[in-house]
């Protein structure tokens, strides 16, 4: 008799089984992460969090997400390359967001400068959650798109061996063919590669730019082993490093530790704290300035907020963007939830009053990265009616709530005591492109991420310690 999932969640002896032998199985494929105690040390590691089964998704929907990605990686980049959009855009944002603000700062002031690199090199994650409507139908909807420091792509490489495992033991080994195989710390490396050839310089290093605190150090180093593979150097700085030991040539050549920049990948700099300093803003301003290529230029990071998003999702906007292309823009937009502007003006007064009337529809988002600083339900009221008749209102934006359908599973954390939770999914999407001058040269969907956190919690991911990890079972 074939087993089914939901008896195999209930046996509670074999689910002890498994737990350990999913802790096991996720040290041996190197799903690892530091410890909250020691994150900076590699003699104590751990296994990442991670979902105990694999999630049912739709194959349709998930290959729906696979086709659009080289369409978002195109946006993406049109975007940061379109001033008059980003300044108009941002305008009233950065009026009242600081952290915005500041970006753009270096922004304007890289603009008027002659720019030394023709290279861009994107590497993003378009996040989506699947939206069940009343009348039954489930849809992608998209979240957000990260254009910096996407993260997990190096341990989502290395989870659906885990997961395989873990269903056979579980007597569900037919599901092993649904958890498809994933790699995209090697297509991220692919596209920092080729980024790498094109700059020209076999001694100039990729430079990972990284906290001070390393927990997500593994993650990081599937992508950075896969460049080594290449004989590609790499090292790993922190701003403080690069405050202290950088420096352009009369070329605009950046130095750091005496060693050439061939591209700064940022895997930090996307919070107001990780800049600890105005030092740590003359760093990023002096990188941006330089002939490396970087992962995000400031105009990539830029197009990334919120607030583009929610332009983007205007009428007629993406026609601006592929003026010839319908199918293009088509298959972008079916993925668009509602989202609404805060501008001042009858507008965004319009979408006050929509999201006081019915604060459970709506998330409110500031203009952050890093999860956990969305503002759900009643609080979205209690900051409206603070902030109504205030321009501070244009820091955020309004977005339709995705209702996704909870689904059973467990969740392992380190430490933390199994239990069996109701889960809501996130999944994410890895993009890497390449321009040189007018070309695209390089254009892939490198892969996916799914996470999944209780469904008591609102937002946050992974490196939040809210999501964990876990991988499609597609159905
Ligand atoms: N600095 C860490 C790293 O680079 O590994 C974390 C970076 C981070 O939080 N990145 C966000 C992300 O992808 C995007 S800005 N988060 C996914 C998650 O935490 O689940």
């Amino acid at each position: 008799m074939p087993v089914k999932r939901e008896d195999v969640l209930k046996d509670e002896n074999l689910i002890k089984n498994i737990e350990e032998v999913a802790k096991d199985t996720a040290l041996l494929h190197g799903v690892l992460m530091r410890t909250k105690e020691t994150p900076n040390s590699p003699e104590v590691v751990s296994y990442a969090p991670f979902t105990l089964f694999p999630t049912p998704v739709p194959s349709a929907l998930f290959h729906q997400a696979l086709a659009v990605q080289t369409h978002f990686n195109r946006l993406v980049d049109r975007v940061s390359q379109n001033p008059g959009f980003l300044e108009e855009t941002l305008a009233s944002t950065i009026k009242v967001d600081n952290f915005t603000a500041r970006l753009f700062n270096i922004y304007k002031q890289v603009q008027h400068e002659h720019h030394p690199q023709s290279i861009v090199l994107g590497l993003n994650r378009s996040d989506y959650m699947l939206d069940h409507s009343p009348d039954g139908g489930t849809s992608l909807k998209q979240i957000e798109i990260n254009t910096i420091a996407a993260s997990f792509g190096g341990l989502a490489s290395r989870t659906p061996d885990v997961h395989r495992h873990i269903l056979k033991v579980a007597n569900l080994p037919e599901e092993c063919n649904n958890v498809l195989d994933n790699n995209p710390a090697a297509g991220l490396a692919r596209g920092l590669a080729k980024a790498w050839e094109l700059y020209g310089s076999e001694r100039a290093v990729v430079m990972f730019l990284v906290e001070d605190v390393q927990r997500n150090i593994y993650d990081h180093r599937y992508v950075e082993n896969e460049l080594w593979k290449r004989n590609i150097p790499v090292i790993r700085r922190q701003f403080e490093d690069v405050c202290r030991t950088g420096s352009l040539d009369e070329s605009k050549r950046l130095f750091v530790d005496g060693r050439e920049v061939a591209i700064v990948y940022f895997r930090n700099g996307y919070m107001p704290q990780n800049y600890t300093s105005e030092k740590s803003w003359e760093a990023r301003l002096m990188m941006e300035r330089s002939l490396a290529v970087k992962c995000p230029d400031i105009s990539t990071h830029l197009a990334g907020t919120k607030k583009v998003q929610q332009e983007l999702a205007r009428r007629g906007v993406l026609e601006c963007f592929f003026p010839d292309e319908p199918e293009t823009v088509a298959q972008i937009r079916a993925t668009f939830a509602g989202l609404y502007t805060l501008d001042m003006g009858e507008e965004g007064d319009k979408t006050v009053a929509m999201a006081l009337a019915n604060p459970d529809r709506y998330v409110l988002k500031p203009q952050r990265e890093g999860g956990g600083n969305n503002i759900y339900g009643s609080e979205i009221c209690e900051v409206l009616e603070n902030l109504k008749n205030s321009t501070e209102r244009t820091a955020y934006i309004l977005m339709d709530k995705i209702q996704p359908v909870p689904v059973q599973n467990y969740l392992l954390r380190s430490g933390g005591p199994l239990r069996l939770n109701s889960c809501l999914s996130e999944l994410g999407v890895f993009g890497a492109y390449v321009r040189k001058g007018k070309d695209m040269v390089f254009n892939e969907c490198v892969g996916h991420l799914l996470r999944t956190k209780s469904s008591e919690h609102a937002d946050g991911g992974v490196a939040a310690g809210v999501a964990v990890l876990d991988n499609p079972l597609l159905v």
